[in-house]
C-alpha cells in the first residue's frame, strides 16, 4: 500500500474533509496533514495550483478534491462500479465544486463589500445549486444521489449543506437550505448517521 498524506486546513470541513472521511470509511491509512492559515501562507506557492487539498502518494503531489475522492472512493467502496451511476456521482461533486468556487471569492471581502456580495449569492448562486442538488437527490430516489448506497458524492454535499447550514458563514441565513431544498437537509442527517461517518468522527473527538 502506498504512502498517502493528505494536507489541508486544520478544520473539519470544507473540501478536504471528504476525501479524509473516505479514507477513514476504506480503512486505509494516511497522514492527516492540517495546517494553519498561517503555514499554508508559507507554502501557498510550493503547491501546484496554489491551493489544498494535496494529495502525496509515495512523496508524488496531486491535486484537485473531486478527483481525490473518486480515487479514494473507488478503493474503499464509495464510487460506482456502474458507468451511469458513476455520471450522477461526478455530477453532484462538480456541482458542489461550482459552488465552493462563487462561496470562495468572496472569502477576501470585508465588511459591506462582503455583505453584499454574500446577499447576492443567497439570492443567487446559492440558491439555484440548494434547488439543484435537491433536484438532483430526488432524481435518484431522496436518499443517496447515486445508486443506493453511500458514496463520495453524499460526503462532497453532505459538507456544504452542513456548511450553508451552520451560521457560520455571514449573511448566509442558517436556514436556507431547509426552505429551499429540505430534501437535502434530510440528507444531510442521514448521511451525518451512516455508521462510516459515525466512526469518522469518532476519531476526532
Ligand atoms: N479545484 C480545486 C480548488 C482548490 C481550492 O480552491 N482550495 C481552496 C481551499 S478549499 C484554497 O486552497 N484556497 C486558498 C487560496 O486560494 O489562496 C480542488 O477541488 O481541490
Amino acid at each position: 500500500m502506498p504512502a498517502y498524506k493528505l494536507t489541508y486546513f486544520d478544520f473539519d470541513g470544507g473540501r478536504g474533509e471528504p476525501i479524509r472521511i473516505a479514507f477513514h470509511a476504506a480503512g486505509i491509512d494516511f497522514e492527516d496533514n492540517r495546517l494553519t492559515f498561517a503555514e499554508f501562507g508559507e507554502m501557498r506557492k510550493s503547491t501546484p495550483f496554489n491551493s489544498l487539498p494535496i494529495l502525496e502518494i509515495d512523496g508524488v503531489v496531486v491535486t484537485q478534491s473531486s478527483a481525490m475522492c473518486r480515487y479514494v472512493g473507488k478503493m474503499g467502496g464509495l464510487y460506482p462500479a456502474d458507468d451511469m451511476q458513476a455520471l450522477y456521482c461526478d455530477e453532484v461533486m462538480d456541482a458542489v465544486e461550482d459552488l465552493s468556487h462563487h462561496i470562495g471569492r468572496t472569502f477576501s471581502l470585508k465588511d459591506e463589500a462582503l455583505r453584499l456580495a454574500r446577499e447576492e449569492l443567497v439570492d443567487g448562486w446559492i440558491s439555484v445549486f440548494l434547488r439543484g442538488l435537491d433536484g438532483l437527490l430526488t432524481r435518484n430516489g431522496g436518499e443517496y444521489f447515486a445508486g443506493d448506497d453511500l458514496t463520495v458524492a453524499d460526503l462532497k454535499a453532505y459538507g456544504m449543506t452542513r456548511w450553508l447550514s451552520s451560521g457560520s458563514l455571514d449573511h448566509v441565513p442558517a436556514d436556507l437550505a431547509q426552505r429551499l431544498a429540505p430534501g437535502l437537509v434530510k440528507h444531510q442527517a442521514r448521511i451525518e448517521a451512516d455508521p462510516r461517518v459515525v466512526a469518522y468522527y469518532a476519531t476526532r473527538s
